[in-house]
């Protein structure tokens, strides 16, 4: 008789091994079926699986992945409900990575919630961001670590499917997670290093404790979105830029300097923030030139 088929997720793999966490707490090392390499399928950290337990101990074989919401790769990860952008007054806001992660995140469908830390230092900067972000597509948190406001607003969203937190060095993001969970995260910080294309082995964990499931990793490498985005393909990743869809003179129109363009136009108008605008045009340089050199 074969015992019954259980569901899981992985929370960690380690040379063919993958722990996986049932919704009960028990984890399970399981091996994965040749099928799965066969169909160069690795299972990853987020993955939703289906296995059959050995009766005799707590190891077994994963006969299924369930199909994945979203997938990162550097470090491979699955199934992320949201990324958590930490930014803070100090130090000095990096916006260009947050506008980096914001189209990664969209491109991989992805929530984003934009959470300033730090509050307690300075307030004003939570009117900055929400005049430049208020029509980005992400929620805007203003909390303080120390002082603990918004934390309860903010453990609402880490509750909320498996987390992931990004942001600079120095923002907070661990202190707000163990302060709200008391979990740890893992040091290592997105790196511009990594960004420009070091590879990285590290793997990532998911970290569980009273209903959060938390990545233990402080960010991503986003050298793989430029290397897979055509440039003309950047502003989809701009909500507020949707309305103006097609009323541009030139089509397809990048919205750089071209005559009777209606994201210009609206921005000139003051419907779209003129920082946002200027930080697109960076980012666009950055996909063009990626794009150039994609085959090298
Ligand atoms: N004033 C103030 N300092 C904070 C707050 N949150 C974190 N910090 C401090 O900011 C520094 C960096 O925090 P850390 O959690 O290590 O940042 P991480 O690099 O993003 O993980 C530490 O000295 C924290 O005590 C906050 O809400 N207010
Ligand atoms: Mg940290
Ligand atoms: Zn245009």
């Amino acid at each position: 008789m074969t015992a019954a088929m259980q569901e899981a997720v992985i929370i960690k793999g380690v040379g063919g091994f993958y722990y996986a966490r049932t919704q009960h707490g028990e984890v399970w090392v399981l091996r994965a079926k040749g099928i799965f390499r066969r169909q160069h399928i690795t299972p990853v950290v987020g993955d939703r699986i289906r296995f059959i337990p050995s009766e005799d101990s707590s190891q077994g074989w994963i006969e299924e992945i369930l199909p994945r919401q979203n997938t990162l790769i550097r470090p491979p990860v699955a199934n992320i409900g949201h990324l958590i952008f930490v930014l803070a007054p100090e130090p000095l806001p990096d916006m260009i990575l947050l506008d980096t992660m914001l189209v990664m995140a969209q491109e991989q469908g992805i929530p984003v919630v934009i959470v300033l830390n730090k509050i307690d230092l300075d307030p004003s900067l939570a009117d900055t961001i929400r005049a430049q972000y208020a029509k980005a597509g992400a929620p805007i948190l203003a909390v303080s670590a120390k002082t603990g406001q918004g934390l309860h607003q903010l453990a609402k969203v880490l509750l909320d499917g498996i987390c992931c937190f990004a942001g600079q060095s120095g923002v907070g993001k661990s202190t707000l997670l163990s302060a709200i969970t008391g979990l740890t995260l893992q040091a290592g910080e997105i790196s511009r290093k990594i960004a420009r294309g070091k590879n990285t082995t590290r793997h990532a964990e998911l970290l569980v404790k009273d209903g959060f499931q938390v990545l233990d990793t402080a960010g991503f490498s986003l050298l793989s979105l430029w290397e897979n985005m055509e440039p003309v393909a950047l502003q989809d990743y701009y909500p507020e830029f949707a309305p103006y869809r097609g009323q541009c003179r030139f089509q397809p129109c990048y919205h750089l300097s071209e005559p009777d363009c209606a994201v210009l136009g609206a921005m000139e108008a003051g419907e779209l923030s003129r920082e946002r605008v200027a930080r697109y045009h960076q980012l666009l340089t950055k996909a063009k030139e990626a794009w150039r050199n994609r085959y090298e």
